[in-house]
């Protein structure tokens, strides 16, 4: 466990979800208007469903906050549901029991670990709704780091058919110009052509009732040589980066750097040769700026791999949960693709442990005097 602890709570129905971070420092400066402007980013992404209308997303601060700044303790937030139903809803609004399990869902399993034949309780659960309060806190890990001079962006890197053009991240990316870019765009893509494509990919599969899994791409520059351990094997900061992001809904896969396909290569290929100057400037970033499990002081890059939403239009066999008789599985309001949210989703986890790993080498109490140890 680090030192910066994030946990959040709440339910899609309930009457809303919190986040906690426990160890921030006192001094970040808190913009309301920013976190405004994540969690409207998350919810306005292509893809999302009907919910996405209905939710505002406003928030408040429990604790942590005076005077606009963080005073050291626990930085808690409260994010209101507007739709406090209590439960999953038909695309005609009507509550319905999930009896019938989406495969790729929590529907089956948490009904047979809690022993209830209505799945409903375990959608609550496990929906990705939660992901608002991981994007309420992630804005503020990320300012975090900005004032640190680190900075991030995430962008879809492959969302279902489309693979935009991938680019290589290292020695001093214009990170300023391509976070803009990410920003401004609703797919969280860098380049207009590959937004086309990806409506077009949307938009066919909603027409069929069908769901779009993909893949984010996160970067952090630029970043101190060393954050991170060796051992214990946990603290690795790739462990740490793995494990978060896993951690998100619907993630299947963490890849760090181009440790996906580049494993296969030769050593000679793999590896990010010293250019010889005296400085941590490598030839290639293949290590996405991690190795063993440190920073290099290239720029971190991760990919993040999603499956598609398990909720389909058109939806897939089912069992009955109360006599097992087949049947489809419950067709709920839902979102054709998560992918472009989950640009925002990533880049808030990976700030918390970026975070957390600069608190782990140059702490403090207050923002200053990280600063400080820092330069
Ligand atoms: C979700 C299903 C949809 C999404 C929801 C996640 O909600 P509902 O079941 O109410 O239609 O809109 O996501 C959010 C509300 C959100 O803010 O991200 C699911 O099953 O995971």
């Amino acid at each position: 466990m680090g030192r910066v602890r994030f946990h959040v709570a709440g339910e899609s129905h309930s009457s809303g979800l919190m986040a906690v971070a426990y160890g921030l420092p006192a001094g970040i400066p808190i913009d309301r208007s920013e976190i405004a402007r994540w969690m409207a980013a998350r919810r306005s992404a292509a893809g999302r469903g009907v919910r996405q209308e209905l939710e505002a997303d406003h928030f408040e601060f429990l604790s942590g906050v005076r005077d606009n700044v963080t005073n050291g303790g626990p930085l808690a937030i409260f994010l209101p549901n507007k739709d406090r139903s209590g439960g999953s809803v038909t695309s005609n609004g009507k509550p319905v029991s999930l009896e019938f399990p989406r495969p790729g869902h929590a529907d089956y399993s948490g009904s047979i670990k809690w022993g209830v034949t209505d799945a409903t309780v375990v959608a609550e659960q496990a929906s990705a709704r939660i992901t608002a309060a991981y994007v309420a806190m992630g804005a503020v890990f990320a300012r975090f780091l900005r004032e640190l001079g680190v900075d991030s962006f995430a962008h879809v890197s492959r969302l279902g058919p489309v693979r935009p053009r991938r680019r290589r991240w290292m020695g001093q990316p214009r990170m300023k110009q391509w976070r803009l870019l990410s920003e401004a765009s609703r797919f969280a893509s860098l380049r207009p052509a590959d937004e086309e494509a990806m409506a077009r990919a949307i938009g066919e599969a909603k027409e069929i009732g069908d769901t779009l899994g993909g893949e984010v791409e996160v970067v952090f520059s630029p970043v101190p040589v060393g954050l991170g351990s060796i051992q214990p094997m946990d603290e690795r900061l790739d462990a740490r980066f793995a494990g978060a992001l896993m951690g998100i809904p619907g993630v299947r896969a963490v890849v760090l750097g181009d440790g996906l396909d580049g494993a296969f290569l030769p050593g000679s290929s793999f590896h990010d040769q010293f250019v010889g100057d005296g400085t941590s400037a490598r030839r290639s970033n293949h290590a996405g700026g991690l190795e063993g499990g440190l920073t290099n002081g290239q720029p971190v890059v991760i990919r993040t791999v999603v499956k598609p939403i398990p909720t389909l239009g058109a939806p897939l066999s089912s069992q009955s949960l109360k006599d097992g008789r087949p049947g489809k599985a419950e067709r709920v309001r839902a979102d054709v693709t998560a992918v472009p949210a989950l640009a925002w989703i990533v880049r808030s986890l990976a700030a918390w442990v970026m975070t957390d790993a600069i608190m782990q080498r140059y702490g403090g109490d207050r923002l200053e005097e990280i600063e400080s140890r820092l330069r």
